[in-house]
C-alpha cells in the first residue's frame, strides 16, 4: 500500500533541546520512572474517531481535513483503507494504543445485519493490523447517538424499539471489542438525558439505564471479555442535562443500581470544564472511590462552553493529571486517549503528528514532574501535617471508630477549646508545585 505519510519516518526521542517538530523532546518510552517505563505510565491512545474521521467541520462552515487517502465514500473498502491508514499513523507515532466506536470504524448498512457484515470486514483489518504493529486497543465503543434514531437517546430513549436496537448494537461492540483483545469498552452517554423535563420520565429512563447496563455486563460475563467497562461522565452536549453528568453523579447512580463492582470511570478534562468542575477534582473523586479507570486526555477552552476537545499541552494541568494517576499506583487497564481534534484551520496531514507529539511531551512532562514533586515530598509532608492531629489522641480514636458523641462530649467538657493552630499555606503549597513546572 502507498504511504499515506511518506514525509514521516518513525517519531523518536530526541530530548529537550531538539528542535526537530517530528521528535519527542520528554516522552522517551523506555525511561523508567517509579518501576515503570513512561510507555507504561502513560499508556497514549489514538482517538480513531477525530484523528481519521473528523472532516473538521464546524457549525459555520464544512470540513477542512485534507486526507489525500480517503475517497469520502462510504464504502467498506474505502473504510478498510482507511483502517491501514491509521495503523501506519500509529505506528510511526510509536502511540501502543488506540480506540473507536464502531461506527467510526466501519460504515452503516442498510439494515443492522448488513451494517454488522461491515464491521466484521473493517475489523478483520484492524486485527491484521494490531498483530502487524503490536498496536493494542485500549476501548471499543458503540455511536449510540449520530444515527437519527437515537435522537431521543438509546438506552434511556422513550421508545422501546430504540433500547432494543440499541442493546443489539452494544452486543456486537462488546464482541468486537472481546475478538480485538480490547483493554476496555466504554459507555458515554450521548444522548442519554433530555433537553425538557416536560416530556421526559426521569425515574423510568435511569431504570432503563441501569436495566440496560446489567444487560451488559452479563453478557460481557456470558462471553468472557476481561475488559474493564467504563462509564465517561459528560454534563452537556448533546443533550441539555446528560444523566452521567460528573465523577459524583455516576458514582452515585452506579451505586444505587448496584454496578459499583463493574464499571470505573473514564475521565474527560473537556468534560470537567462543562461540568463547572477542575479535571482535578474529577481525579480525586473517582481515585477516593476506587474508581479512576482511564482518561480522554484533552482540554476544552475556558472561554467556550462546549467540547473543544482540544489536544493538552498546558503543563500544570498534566503535572496535576500525574499527581493523581501516581498516587492511585498507576492506570491497570486504562491510559490517555487523545480524545481530542486538531483545529479546523490545522488541516494538513503532518498536523495529526504535531498535535499527538505536542500532548504526548505535555503529558510526559506532567509524569516527570509528578514524580519530581513527590521525591522532593514537601507537598506531601504539608498536606499530612494538616491531619497530625487526626494520627494519635483523640483524633486517632475517632478514626478507629471508637469513640460517640457521649464520649466526645465528655473529652470536649474537660479540655480547652481547641484552637486553629495551623495554617492552610495555600500560596506556600502553590509556590512549591511552580518550582516544578
Ligand atoms: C464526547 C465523548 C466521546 C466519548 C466516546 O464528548 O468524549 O468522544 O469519549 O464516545
Ligand atoms: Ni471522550
Ligand atoms: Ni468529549
Amino acid at each position: 500500500m502507498k504511504s499515506a505519510f511518506p514525509e514521516v519516518t518513525k517519531i523518536s526521542y530526541e530530548g529537550p533541546s531538539s528542535k526537530n517538530a517530528l521528535a519527542f523532546k520528554h516522552y522517551d518510552p523506555a525511561k523508567v520512572i517509579e518501576n515503570r517505563t513512561m510507555a507504561e505510565h502513560l499508556r497514549f491512545s489514538v482517538a480513531y474517531w477525530h484523528t481519521f474521521r473528523n472532516v473538521l467541520g464546524d457549525p459555520f462552515g464544512i470540513g477542512t481535513a485534507i486526507r489525500p487517502w480517503d475517497d469520502g465514500s462510504n464504502s467498506v473498502e474505502n473504510a478498510c483503507n482507511r483502517a491501514r491508514v491509521a495503523f501506519e499513523f500509529i505506528e510511526k507515532l510509536g502511540a501502543p494504543f488506540y480506540a473507536f466506536h464502531d461506527r467510526d470504524v466501519a460504515p452503516e448498512g442498510a439494515s443492522l445485519a448488513e451494517t454488522n457484515r461491515n464491521l466484521d470486514a473493517v475489523v478483520k483489518v484492524l486485527k491484521e493490523e494490531q498483530e502487524r504493529t503490536g498496536t493494542k486497543l485500549l476501548w471499543a465503543t458503540a455511536n449510540l447517538f449520530t444515527h437519527p434514531r437515537f435522537l431521543h437517546g438509546a438506552a434511556t430513549s422513550p421508545n422501546a424499539d430504540v433500547f432494543v436496537y440499541a442493546a443489539a448494537q452494544v452486543k456486537k461492540a462488546i464482541e468486537v471489542a472481546h475478538e480485538l483483545g480490547a483493554a476496555g469498552y466504554t459507555f458515554w452517554g450521548g444522548r442519554e438525558g433530555y433537553s425538557s423535563l416536560w416530556n421526559t420520565d426521569m425515574k423510568r429512563e435511569l431504570e432503563h439505564l441501569a436495566k440496560f447496563l446489567h444487560m451488559a455486563v452479563d453478557y460481557k460475563k456470558q462471553i468472557g471479555f476481561q475488559g474493564t467497562f467504563y462509564i465517561e461522565p459528560k454534563p452537556k452536549e448533546p443533550t441539555k442535562h446528560q444523566y452521567d453528568s460528573d465523577a459524583a453523579a455516576c458514582l452515585n447512580f452506579l451505586r444505587e443500581y448496584g454496578l459499583l463492582e463493574d464499571f470505573k470511570l473514564n475521565l474527560e478534562t473537556n468534560h470537567a470544564t462543562l461540568a463547572g468542575h477542575s479535571m482535578q477534582h474529577e481525579c480525586e473523586v473517582a481515585a477516593a472511590a476506587g474508581a479512576l479507570g482511564s482518561l480522554d486526555a484533552n482540554v476544552g477552552d475556558e472561554l467556550l462552553g462546549w467540547d473543544t476537545d482540544q489536544f493538552p499541552t498546558n503543563i500544570y494541568l498534566t503535572t496535576q493529571l500525574m499527581l493523581t494517576v501516581l498516587k492511585m499506583g498507576g492506570f491497570t487497564s486504562g491510559g490517555l486517549n487523545f480524545d481530542a481534534k486538531v483545529r479546523r484551520e490545522s488541516f494538513e496531514p503532518v498536523d495529526l503528528f504535531y498535535a499527538h507529539i505536542g500532548a504526548m511531551d505535555a503529558l510526559a512532562r506532567g509524569l516527570k514532574n509528578a514524580s519530581a514533586i513527590r521525591a522532593d515530598g514537601r507537598l506531601a509532608e504539608l498536606l499530612n501535617g494538616r491531619y497530625a492531629s487526626w494520627k494519635t489522641g483523640i483524633g486517632a480514636a475517632i478514626e478507629a471508630g471508637k469513640e460517640d458523641f457521649n464520649s466526645l462530649d465528655k473529652h470536649a467538657l474537660s479540655n480547652p477549646d481547641p484552637i486553629q493552630h495551623t495554617s492552610g499555606h495555600q500560596e506556600l503549597l502553590e509556590s512549591i508545585v511552580n518550582e516544578f513546572i
